[in-house]
């Protein structure tokens, strides 16, 4: 098997596992926060290390992620988010001792359902994009089906998500660009464009698997994802020593006109 792959085995067998083991109990599902993503013109380095130039670090929106079968396990993402004209960057970051681990995001592309058809079993909808990186620093570009999730080149599709992970001494730090707007011909890809609005929700899997789910009040909690409009972004160095020469012209216009 690709090293790859094993992203989605622990939820393929988690899915499986589940199926067997719960009964049906109806579902509910919440909205737990806003990642706002910042418009950038730095250069945003897929290497696992989330920078300041990268990242506005002061700016952490955080998601608690549970373990189904013991809700008092739990870890807390940490999340961050910028964008540019063609992509989307997320840095994620987990206090993590186990040797292993991968995160995957479930956006939701398919909004005529919930995620969860059925919460209890685990049971997801079709249609949903799924990206994904291995602490290997393998990414993994599928989306959901009624059964188990399929890799969107197995379908004729891309890949259009790169990924690095950083291995902390107590935990992990993931990378991810994402094209904002794919040329996969599959549908299953998000596509953004400025003030728009995702729902996203988070797959951890570590020594056990954590997902957005509360299985003791049968919620699904799931995070949206929010382009913020250029203008709120903090504004980059050149672009700083653009409004100072709009100003200095501006002023020497002022000045020309006076002496006329
Ligand atoms: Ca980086
Ligand atoms: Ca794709």
């Amino acid at each position: 098997m690709f090293k790859k792959e094993k992203i989605l085995l622990g939820f393929s067998i988690f899915m499986f596992i589940s199926f067997i083991g719960f009964s049906y109990l109806g579902s509910a599902q919440t909205s737990v926060a806003m990642l706002d993503s910042f418009y950038t013109d730095e250069i945003i380095e897929i290497d696992g290390v989330l920078s300041e130039n990268e990242y506005d670090l002061n700016l952490t929106t955080t998601y608690t992620i549970y373990d189904y079968a013991n809700q008092a396990n739990q870890k807390e993402v940490f999340m961050y988010s910028s964008y540019n004209d063609t992509h989307l960057f997320i840095g994620i970051s987990v206090d993590d001792n186990n040797p292993t681990a991968a995160v995957s995001l479930f956006f939701r592309t398919n909004d005529t359902v919930d995620y969860f058809v059925n919460i209890s079993t685990m049971s997801i909808a079709e249609n949903n994009d799924i990206k994904g990186v291995y602490y290997l620093n393998f990414t993994t570009d599928a989306f959901t089906t009624s059964f188990l999730p399929e890799q969107d080149t197995n379908v004729g599709g891309t890949v259009d998500v790169e990924g690095a992970c950083w291995t902390r001494s107590n935990g992990y730090d993931f990378e991810m660009k994402i094209l904002l707007n794919s040329s996969d011909t599959n549908g299953h890809d998000i596509s953004l464009e400025v003030n728009d609005e995702i729902d996203f929700f988070i797959y951890y899997e570590s020594d056990v698997n954590y997902f957005q789910v509360k299985s003791t009040d049968v919620v699904e909690e799931y995070g949206i994802l929010f382009l913020a409009p250029p203008s709120s972004a903090i504004p980059s160095y050149s672009s700083v020593l653009v409004i100072v020469s709009i100003l200095g012209v501006s002023a020497l216009l002022v000045l020309k006109n006076r002496r006329k």
